[in-house]
């Protein structure tokens, strides 16, 4: 791709986030990025030439009023050993609004535009310098709130994704080939030598079919990893959700008190479960009746629950089972709910067989007895959490495997919806020529996962969801 036939003009942007900090970098890309340096800075020895990929210390100067703007750092890297593969300039300065305020008129008044959101990252892609699934990888890495998450963005980035479905569009090229030397001969493939058919359906389905659909299964897993959990606490009132959410992020988050009702907002907070953000929200207990506060705070419940990836409901052991844990059953019906019987440190007054039984649950139903107030229990509780929810192969870090995003999950549909119309008008000897047609159509899905011909939607929205500066 040319990267000087579309946008060829020079862009800037400030890279770094608003605020006062240490350091803010205003970053430049195009033909004119080292002219407008030359017309800005001045490095600190005049007779200095400014190198490429070096820093160089200097002033910032208003070329219209001569003044001194700011003492910065400034590089100047030459392409195509860039982000975008265009010259680049990078001027470190103090960061403060004012500063990075006045720094970018002085650029934008030189010869640069302002950067639209994502739009080095778009260069980047449009010279060629990554595919789609390397830019989007760009994104997670900034959005990243996990390590787990982190690493695969990371895995991403380095073209994860990329190898794999260039290596299963290369595999079907050449098997399209192999199969147009046929359709020369005869317009049916039942002409075909039966062995050599045979080979190619075996290996569409092997060697691109079966990896495609797996990687494709592995989107909902993955969400995971980039989202994380939601977690709902939810009981009758006084079963010591508040206790709970506490001590599963480590700090008095909410009031806890020996009153029944006296959560009566959702509470959230977050903790990290193994490499994942978990997203917990404490409810106000539910319960028939209560003031008008109270019933508020309970349909803020029923909000929550409706989010909830899963439900953890709390039972109190010291208590015999009664008609608001009853009403709690109800509230939740159909959640993926895990059982937590509290407050074992008290005698108890029911077990977890009479659970399943006045609930009708079966015996796989993960029940749990505990004291969320002793440490150790709720040491054990993470990890039967962490069994629970997240313990597939998939999560652990050294797996490797690579996950796709929705936009890359559907193409990969696409893809196997083609091979699987192929593979049956292989097996029923069809047209040779639908055949390679579906074959051809199988191989346009998986180029738009890398973003060969994307069409100028697509990329708006994915480089729209970038900061400005990236
Ligand atoms: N003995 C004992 N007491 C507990 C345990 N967990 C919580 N409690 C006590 O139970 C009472 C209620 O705890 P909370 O955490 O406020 O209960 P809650 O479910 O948030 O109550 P609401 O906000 O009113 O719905 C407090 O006095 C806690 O100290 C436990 O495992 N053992
Ligand atoms: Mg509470």
């Amino acid at each position: 791709m040319d990267i000087f036939s579309a946008d060829n003009d020079t862009i800037c942007a400030i890279a770094t986030p608003i605020g006062e900090g240490g350091i803010g970098i205003l970053r430049i890309s195009g033909p004119g990025a080292l002219d407008i340096l030359q017309k800005v800075f001045r490095p600190q020895r005049d007779s200095v030439a400014l190198q490429s990929h070096r820093l160089h210390y200097g002033w910032i100067i208003d070329p219209v009023s001569g003044d001194r703007v700011d003492e910065v750092l400034a590089s100047w890297m030459r392409g195509p050993q860039t982000y975008t593969r265009e010259d680049v300039v990078e001027i470190n300065s103090h960061s403060g609004f004012g500063v990075m305020d006045r720094l970018l008129r002085i650029v934008l008044t030189s010869g640069a535009r302002l950067a639209e959101p994502g739009e080095f990252t778009r260069r980047a892609f449009l010279s060629g310098r990554i595919d789609l699934s390397q830019a989007e990888a760009v994104i997670e890495l900034i959005r990243s709130r996990s390590e787990e998450n982190l690493r695969h963005a990371g895995r991403q980035l380095q073209g994860g994704v990329r190898s794999l479905v260039e290596s299963w569009r290369e595999n079907l090229l050449s098997l399209q080939a192999q199969l147009e030397a046929f359709i020369d001969f005869s317009d049916d493939l039942d002409e075909a030598e039966p062995a050599e058919t045979e080979a190619i359906v075996q290996d569409l389905s092997s060697s691109i079919l079966v990896p495609i659909r797996e990687m494709s299964r592995r989107y909902d897993e993955g969400r995971v990893l980039r989202e994380g959990l939601t977690l709902v606490l939810a009981g009758k009132p006084n079963v010591g959700k508040s206790s709970l959410l506490n001590g599963l992020v480590g700090r008095e988050r909410a009031i806890v008190t020996p009153h029944p009702g006296t959560t009566r907002d959702v509470i959230e907070d977050a903790f990290i479960l193994s490499g994942v953000r978990v997203r917990v929200m404490d409810t106000a207990g539910l319960r028939p009746g209560g003031d008008s506060i109270e019933a508020l705070g309970m349909e803020k419940t029923r909000q929550s629950i409706s989010q909830a990836d899963v439900v953890l409901w709390l039972l109190d052991l010291s208590r015999p089972l009664d008609d608001e844990d009853d009403s709690v059953f109800e509230f939740i019906a159909g959640r993926r709910t895990l059982l937590i019987l509290n407050k074992a440190d008290l005698p108890a007054c029911f077990g977890a067989e009479d659970v399943k039984q006045r609930y009708q649950l079966g015996d796989a139903a993960p029940i749990w007895a505990l004291s969320v107030l002793r440490p150790s229990d709720l040491l054990t509780l993470r990890s039967q959490l962490k069994t629970s929810l997240l313990d597939r192969p998939l999560l652990t870090s050294a797996s490797g495997e690579v996950i796709p995003n929705l936009r890359q999950k559907q193409c990969l549909d696409q893809a196997a919806e083609h091979l699987e119309h192929a593979l049956s008008l292989l097996h029923d000897q069809g047209l040779g020529e639908l055949i390679s047609y579906e074959m051809g159509q199988a191989r346009k899905a998986l180029e738009s996962i890398l973003g060969v011909e994307p069409d100028d939607a697509l990329l708006d929205r994915i480089f729209g969801d970038f900061c400005i500066g990236k």
